[in-house]
C-alpha cells in the first residue's frame, strides 16, 4: 500500500530533533520513587508506543504485564531480592560488582514496591498456538530491546520516571505472573515519579563525538 507521509521541512526537522535531544538528555534512570499514582492512560499510551516498534518478520514478540496490585509487587520484590542477595553476594563476580559500584546499586529493591506500578516486559521466544504447537520468532532480543527503548522514551516524554531493572535470573517473574512457557522475562520497569528526596548518580554521558563515526 502507498506510504506518503507529508515531508517535514528541514528547519522543522532541525528544531524538533534539537528539542528532542535536549529533552531526552534529561532522562535519568530513577531508583527512588514516590508512591504517588501515575495517570493510567499515559502508561497505556507508552506501551502502545512501544508496540509500534519494528520487529523481526513483524511478529511483535512482546507482552507487557502491568503490575498494579501491591501484593503482586511485593511478591516480585521478595523474589527479586532473594536472587539479588546471591548476585551481590558474589555470583556476579568482582569485575561486574566493580562496574556497578559507581551506580550504588545493591540487593535491596524498594522501587519494586514504592513505585505505583511495574511493567514487566516478556519476550515471546516463539509463538504458541492454542493447540500447543509452536512457530519460530525471529530477532526476538533485538525486537524487544527496541520496543523497551521506545517505551522508556515515551514514558520520559510523558513526564514519567522509570527504571530498567534486570533481576537475574528472571525466571521467577514468569512464575509469579503465571506467564505461558513461550514467554521469557526481559526487564522489569518500575514507573512513577521520583521521590522528593530522590538522588541519582552523577554520571556523564559520552559525547556525540565519542559514539559517532561517519564515513
Ligand atoms: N541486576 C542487578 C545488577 C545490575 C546489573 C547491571 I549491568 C546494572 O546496570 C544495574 C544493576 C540489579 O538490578 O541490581
Amino acid at each position: 500500500m502507498p506510504y506518503r507521509p507529508a515531508r517535514m521541512p528541514a528547519d522543522q526537522s532541525l528544531r524538533t530533533a534539537a528539542e528532542l535531544r535536549a529533552r531526552m538528555d534529561e532522562r535519568r534512570t530513577v531508583r527512588m520513587f514516590s508512591s504517588d499514582p501515575v495517570p493510567t492512560q499515559a502508561v497505556l499510551d507508552a506501551i502502545a508506543v512501544a508496540s509500534t516498534a519494528p520487529s523481526g518478520a513483524h511478529q511483535q514478540p512482546w507482552t507487557f504485564v502491568r503490575v498494579v496490585d501491591p501484593a503482586v509487587r511485593k511478591a516480585i520484590r521478595d523474589a527479586a531480592e532473594e536472587e539479588e542477595r546471591i548476585s551481590y553476594g558474589g555470583r556476579l563476580g568482582d569485575e561486574w560488582l566493580g562496574a556497578l559500584r559507581p551506580l550504588g546499586t545493591d540487593d535491596v529493591k524498594p522501587h519494586l514496591t514504592d513505585a505505583p506500578e511495574l511493567v514487566v516486559v516478556f519476550q515471546q521466544r516463539y509463538y504458541l498456538e492454542s493447540d500447543g504447537t509452536s512457530r519460530k520468532h525471529y530477532y526476538v532480543d533485538e525486537s524487544v530491546g527496541i520496543a523497551v527503548g521506545m517505551l522508556l522514551t515515551a514514558l520520559h516524554l510523558s513526564g514519567l520516571a522509570a527504571l530498567t531493572h534486570t533481576p537475574s535470573p528472571m525466571r521467577f517473574l514468569g512464575e509469579v505472573l503465571n506467564r505461558p512457557r513461550n514467554e521469557k522475562a526481559f526487564a522489569v520497569i518500575p514507573i512513577g515519579y521520583p521521590a522528593d528526596d530522590c538522588v541519582v548518580p552523577n554520571l556523564v554521558r559520552k559525547s556525540l563525538d565519542q559514539v559517532l563515526v561517519t564515513v
